[in-house]
């Protein structure tokens, strides 16, 4: 069974609009599991850490001030292909072109303020997941008790 990890940011757009819930909650439904949650405001360097594949973007110091304007929650969430499952079911990053069904398609009108993060590949999850959850004991390992209904257990648990 090979499970995979990814990491998730609900933006600070997705604090002050009150979406917080409504976003865990899609990728809860989905049936991804939550491994690992945590709040914070986040100084300036985390976020330049985070998005340093930008840093020669004209965009980069807006999103890096947009970032650090607020709270930030960030999940790390596991499942098959979950890096993969994670990016569908946010959309594509200017809400305004993603499809409806999809958080950014349902919540968002902006190409900036799009509500949510998601790393978009296994060494970028890799990078992400140690960046924001490194500390000892921040990510916890459980096993959900439906495990073998989220999933075929001959086809993709063994
Ligand atoms: P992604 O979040 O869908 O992976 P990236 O290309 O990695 O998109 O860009 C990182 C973030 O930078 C986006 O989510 C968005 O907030 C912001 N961003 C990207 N491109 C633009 C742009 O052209 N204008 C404004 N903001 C942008
Ligand atoms: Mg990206």
């Amino acid at each position: 069974m090979s499970m995979e990890r990814t990491l998730v940011l609900l933006k600070p757009d997705a604090l002050q609009r009150g979406l917080v819930g409504e976003i865990i909650s899609r990728f809860e439904k989905k049936g991804l599991k939550l491994v690992g949650l945590n709040m914070r405001n986040w100084e300036k360097s985390q976020l330049e850490k985070h998005y340093a594949v930008h840093k020669e973007r004209p965009f980069y110091p807006t999103l890096v001030a947009f970032m650090t304007s607020g709270p930030v929650v960030a999940l790390a969430l596991e499942g098959k292909d979950a890096i993969e499952v994670v990016r569908k079911l946010m959309g594509k990053t200017n809400s305004r072109q993603a499809e409806p069904g999809t958080i950014r398609g349902d919540m968002g009108m902006s190409f900036s303020n799009n509500l949510v993060h998601g790393s978009d590949s296994p060494e970028s999850a890799r990078f992400e997941l140690d960046l924001w959850f490194g500390g000892q004991g921040d990510i916890c390992s459980w096993d959900p008790a439906d495990l073998g209904w989220r999933y075929s257990i001959k086809e993709e648990l063994s």
